[in-house]
């Protein structure tokens, strides 16, 4: 809905219309599998990055062990951004070679 003066300036003219902006690009935030990161240590980054229970983070680490990658969650991009830099950080300062990356949805 949008209101707006008509010509003469005197009126009100309402109009109904569709918001047309584009719903913003969201990105995949994803863990990458290696040989070396300890299975409990991906289960904590999933609860304290990605705000997912001991169950979930579980699972989306066994996917992740066995397929290769996997999930860890879809935000607009500057949000995908940090968690994808703070969990790098993270693993880097427990000298983990665990690898986030994300990519368009
Ligand atoms: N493959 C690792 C192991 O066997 C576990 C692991 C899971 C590592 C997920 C990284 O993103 C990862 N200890």
């Amino acid at each position: 809905m949008a209101t707006r003066k008509d010509e003469s300036g005197n009126g009100v003219v309402l109009e109904t219309s569709k918001a047309r902006t584009a719903p913003p690009p969201m990105y995949k935030v994803m863990l990458l599998n290696d040989d070396y990161t300890p299975m409990d240590f991906v289960v904590v980054v999933l609860q304290k990055f990605f705000n997912l229970d001991r169950e979930r983070a579980t699972v989306v680490m066994l996917q992740v062990h066995r397929e290769g990658r996997g999930v860890c969650g879809v935000y607009p991009r500057d949000v995908a951004a940090t968690k994808k830099e703070q969990v790098n950080t993270f693993a880097r300062q427990h000298q983990h070679p665990l690898v986030c990356v994300m990519e368009e949805n």
